[in-house]
């Protein structure tokens, strides 16, 4: 790890976790922790920009924190907490309510997806959504952040807010004596086969915890049974695989469920053209489904186990807290000096 890097992620505990939460982000996640300082939090702030019943979200704060865990990252090296215990996340945040610009959320596209064709109706927090990320991020000044493709524009906005901050208060962070560019201007990592798993029901549409159908995604906690029977029925097209990468374009179907191997399988999706190329999918969903099993059914049979013993994923939580706040709290008091708050 380079001097001053550190990453940072956060999942929504909005229910239904999914395959593409796992494989866009927290199996990325995993990777990280072996040769940076990583921070993973559990972001229950964001969650409440939609309705949450507060009895489904404090389980789905601890099924996150367990799918964390059952995936690999290791609570003692990691961090591993939730948002709404560092208060700083809120305070930055309304920092950047006042630094970032109304016209450039307007132009957020997860906004207009959410929010639809009730926009006067969405809650001024979905709106302001991407401030908070920044602020998530950089009340760490964390440097590097492991998302799925769908969250570059936020990282991309989170980037412009850090940069307008540094020269608003160019002046005041010299003058309190503080490094040229405060906030470093953090760093999307958008990589590998799987950075946007889509539907099994429809190559065109991302999969999601929001979907009214539980057939387009493959859950974090189905069983070996329901995960065959997704996976069985995923659309797809009468061709046999192709042999090349090329010959994947215009099927958005059968190029998801190759992606989805080859991220699961940790093999470029070349390789997997290799091995299976002129096949079926009648011939390639078993070897998926095969292949899907053994990598998810520990991960849910873990989170099963750590979901009984609710006082210790707490726990984990505090203490993650705790440490997170280490970092925070000094970052915080410096950008209150910065901009001309006083007091303690
Ligand atoms: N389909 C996806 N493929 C790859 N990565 C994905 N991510 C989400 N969906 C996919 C990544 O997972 C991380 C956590 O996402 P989140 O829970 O914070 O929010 P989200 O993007 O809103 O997730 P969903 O599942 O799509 O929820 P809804 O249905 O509410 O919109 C992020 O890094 C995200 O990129």
């Amino acid at each position: 790890m380079k001097q001053n890097e550190r990453v940072f992620s956060g999942v929504q505990p909005t229910g239904n976790l999914h395959l593409g939460n796992y494989l866009g982000a927290i199996k990325r996640f995993v990777a990280l922790q072996e040769e940076h300082e990583c921070l993973y939090c559990v972001v229950d702030l964001h969650a409440i920009t939609v309705w949450q019943d507060p009895e489904s979200l404090a389980h789905n704060i601890r099924e996150v924190a367990a799918a964390f865990i059952a995936s690999g990252i290791d609570p003692a090296k990691q961090i591993i907490f939730n948002q709404s215990q560092v208060s700083g996340h809120a305070e930055l945040a309304w920092i950047f309510n006042c630094v970032a610009r109304m016209g450039w959320l307007n132009r957020m596209t997860q906004f207009k997806e959410k929010a639809g064709k009730h926009k006067e109706n969405a809650s001024v927090g979905l709106f302001s959504y991407p401030n908070l990320m920044a602020a998530d991020i950089l009340l760490y000044r964390a440097t590097h952040v492991p998302v799925g493709a769908d969250q570059k524009q936020h990282l991309e906005l989170a980037r412009d807010i850090a940069q307008k901050f540094n020269n608003d208060f160019a002046s005041s962070i010299e003058k309190c004596g503080h490094e040229e560019g405060f906030f470093p201007l953090p760093k999307p990592l958008i990589a590998g086969p799987a950075t946007r798993v889509m539907s099994l029901r429809n190559g065109a549409e991302k999969m999601s915890k929001s979907a009214p159908s539980d057939m387009t995604r493959i859950n974090l906690t189905d069983d070996r049974d329901l995960i065959a029977k997704k996976i069985k029925k995923a659309k797809t097209d009468p061709e046999p695989l192709p042999s090349e990468e090329a010959g994947l374009a215009d099927r958005p179907e059968a190029a998801n469920l190759v992606g989805i191997y080859a991220a699961l399988a940790e093999m470029p999706v070349s390789d997997v053209l290799a091995q299976h190329g002129g096949a079926g999918f009648g011939a390639f969903k078993p070897e998926l489904i095969e292949l899907a099993v053994q990598k998810l059914s520990p991960i849910s049979e873990e989170m099963q186990k750590l979901m009984g013993e609710a006082g210790e994923i707490d726990a984990i939580l505090i203490d993650g807290a705790n440490r997170a706040r280490e970092i925070a709290d000094p970052v915080m008091a410096r950008v209150k000096e910065i901009v001309g708050f006083i007091g303690k």
